[in-house]
């Protein structure tokens, strides 16, 4: 038969099951490199900061991967559908009902028809397999529980959902600490673990690590799987220097007493990790993460565009020896 010129003969990367840990923009970024690279990813995603609101159920960041796969993400914001339009919430606003959380109407329907699906008795991984194939999006996507974890931040004015703390209050008030409510009692979804079980090579994405990658990492499940499998597991910093690349990550580090840099985010993942990739600017550091006992690797992390994105990705399959 034929070959397709897309064949997997020909784009073929040198590792053959990837299993990323993601949540957040800079997660989607990075998939989507990788995904140019081969199409045999499956996609653990973070639930700490699903959100209920007007009785639908949103979650960010399964939605963000789905969409940025689908290349229907609104890149310049970073979450909902490009070129989403807003009547929903206009009539919600009218209804008196607060409208902070910029819920787009193409965007509500995918919460709607998963709340209405979570009512109909499907748990979420079920859904969002679904959606997946809805959106004819080829890579899995795995919810890394079916149980609730959610995200609170203790802040100097009393404790907030993260989506109230970073969406509704704009991040403006210390953070005292961060907590994953539900996770002590939340079971890892088994498609998760078998993911970790079966790859080759598990990416931890350069999502916010307390945030994103931290919800997960807080169900005794996943963080046992990972540390069985550390040899094999890369994070990739999403921290240059003492700052973070995007968001408030450097904010909950401090908050939680981590060092703002690539050698604090290897120490706060030294025992689920052996590998990371950090910038080429922090080069300089490599001699101190290795005395942590991982492999460093350098390169331009910083992903500005879909070259950037897919030069990352081919980096992690092609340099990274685990
Ligand atoms: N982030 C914002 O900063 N403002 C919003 O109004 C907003 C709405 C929104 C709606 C749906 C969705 O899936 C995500 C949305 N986000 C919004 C992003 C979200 O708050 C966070 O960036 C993620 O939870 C972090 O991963």
């Amino acid at each position: 038969m034929e070959q397709p010129w897309f064949s997997i003969g020909v784009l073929r990367a040198e590792k053959n099951m990837i299993a990323v840990l993601s949540g957040g923009t800079g997660s989607v970024k990075l998939v989507r490199g990788l995904a140019s690279q081969t199409h045999d990813i499956n996609v653990i995603s973070n639930v700490g900061d699903n959100y209920w609101l007007y009785g639908l159920y949103v979650c960010p960041d399964i939605d963000t991967i789905i969409y940025g796969l689908a290349d229907l993400l609104d890149y310049d914001k970073g979450w909902g559908i490009k070129k989403d339009t807003f009547g929903f919430l206009r009539q919600m606003e009218v209804f008196g009902e607060e409208t902070w959380f910029r819920i787009g109407d193409r965007d509500a329907a995918t919460h709607l028809i998963r709340t209405n699906m979570l009512k109909n008795g499907k748990n979420l991984t079920e859904i969002t397999k679904w959606m997946c194939e809805k959106f004819a999006v080829e890579i899995r996507v795995i919810p890394v529980t079916d149980n609730t974890i959610e995200t609170r931040i203790t802040t100097n004015k009393g404790e907030l959902h993260l989506q109230e703390y970073w969406v509704k209050h704009r991040g403006k008030d210390d953070v005292e600490g961060i907590q994953y409510i539900g996770a002590d009692k939340a079971r890892p979804n088994p498609e998760a673990i078998g993911a970790i079980q079966d790859s080759d090579v598990v990416v931890i994405a350069p999502g916010n690590p307390l945030t994103s990658i931290g919800p997960m990492l807080s169900i005794k499940g996943v963080r046992k799987e990972l540390s069985k499998a550390k040899k094999k597991v890369v994070a990739v910093s999403p921290i240059i220097g003492n700052k973070a690349i995007s968001g408030p990550a450097a904010k909950y580090l401090e908050a939680a007493g981590i060092e703002v840099s690539p050698y604090g985010l290897a120490k706060m993942y030294s025992d689920v990790c052996s590998n990371i990739v950090i910038d080429t600017r922090d080069k300089i550091l490599s001699k101190k993460i290795e005395s942590l006992g991982m492999n460093v690797y350098d390169t331009k992390i910083k992903m500005s565009g879909k070259l950037d994105e897919d030069a990352l990705g081919s980096f992690i399959l092609k340099q990274v020896r685990v």
